[in-house]
């Protein structure tokens, strides 16, 4: 009698394998079901296991992301999506790890989360859905809000000037740093996929228009602006990459900026193997004597 063995198939993800049953509660036209997409595209394109897969955020309408893909996810508070993010990937280096999260989440009250995340090159992906607003609590500026619009807070124009995620990123030490635009499905997913691929602190800062509170022409103002990065440009240059920040006229999108690196879990593995070689640890008494030497 012959034996058939049969080895298990692996399963195949398709972009709708990531979808949940819950229905996004944004307005008709926001950005951010372009964002949604392409990292449902994305995944699957990376075949990237559902169960191996943390995504999370803070709060805004952005924020509600997570709850939309069927990985494990999670909606925590407001500008403290990177530091779990953080905690998850120490914890379970295995895990794939993706925040997500508004203008405001990441660089108002979670600006010193992001430089330190970006400083640390923490191996996750960071994903922004630049609205230029706060789109949940209805319309208040935002750092990104370009100077002298109106908004519902500035209703005489913002006097302030505005910050670009990307030039913060590439000064405080991320080692990808990516813009794209929620209109440009194709160029998000790559970009997406290549996020996911770095390996190091990756930041994405994708264009995602609020319709309701930045104007329902916000589409079509960013689409005539948009310009790829040139095929020629050095993106190991932190100085050539800095270039395409802090625009007005233009929108370029692509990778800006993409340099090897360790990263954070690489300098704790390296602590982690010095420290079993000097097996040496300090007692109470050894630091009491250092500090009181006649102890
Ligand atoms: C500690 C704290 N402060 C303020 C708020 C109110 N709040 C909720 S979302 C938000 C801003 C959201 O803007 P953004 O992150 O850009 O997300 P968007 O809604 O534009 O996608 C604010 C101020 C809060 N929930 N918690
Ligand atoms: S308020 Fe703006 S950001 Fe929020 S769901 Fe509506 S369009 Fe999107
Ligand atoms: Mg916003």
């Amino acid at each position: 009698m012959t034996t058939v063995t049969t080895t298990p198939q692996k399963p195949v993800f398709k972009a709708k394998d990531y979808k949940t049953d819950l229905k996004p509660v944004w307005c008709p036209g926001c950005g951010d079901f372009g964002v949604l997409n392409a990292l449902h595209r994305a995944l699957a394109e990376l075949q990237i296991e559902p169960w191996n897969t943390v995504v999370l955020s803070g709060i805004g309408c952005s924020s509600r992301l997570p709850g939309y893909v069927a990985t494990y996810g999670f909606n925590s508070v407001h500008g403290r999506a990177l530091p779990i993010a953080t905690g998850v990937k120490v914890a379970r280096p295995d895990l794939t790890v993706v925040a997500t999260g508004g203008d405001g989440d990441g660089v108002a009250i979670g600006g010193n989360h992001f430089i330190h995340a970006c400083r640390r090159n923490i191996d996750i992906t960071y994903i922004l859905m630049d609205n230029e607003i706060y789109g949940l609590t209805k319309g208040q500026v935002a750092p990104t809000t370009p100077t002298g619009d109106k908004t519902k807070s500035t209703f005489w124009g913002n006097p302030e000037p505005s910050v670009d995620p990307c030039e913060l990123a590439i000064s405080t030490g991320a080692s990808w740093v990516g813009r794209g635009f929620s209109g440009d499905m194709k160029g998000l997913v790559k970009l997406v996929v290549d996020a996911l691929n770095h390996h190091g602190f990756s930041f994405l800062n994708i264009m995602s228009p609020c319709v309701t509170f930045r104007g329902d022409d916000q589409f079509a103002l960013l689409k005539e602006k948009l310009q790829h990065v040139p095929e020629d440009h050095d993106r190991t240059s932190r100085r050539a990459a800095l270039l395409y920040t802090r625009e007005t006229d233009v929108l370029t999108t692509g990778v800006l900026y993409e340099v090897e690196k360790p990263s954070l879990l690489d300098q704790l593995e390296d602590v982690r193997q010095r420290s079993m070689v000097d097996s040496h640890v300090p007692t109470t008494q050894d630091l009491l004597k250092d500090f009181y030497p006649s102890f």
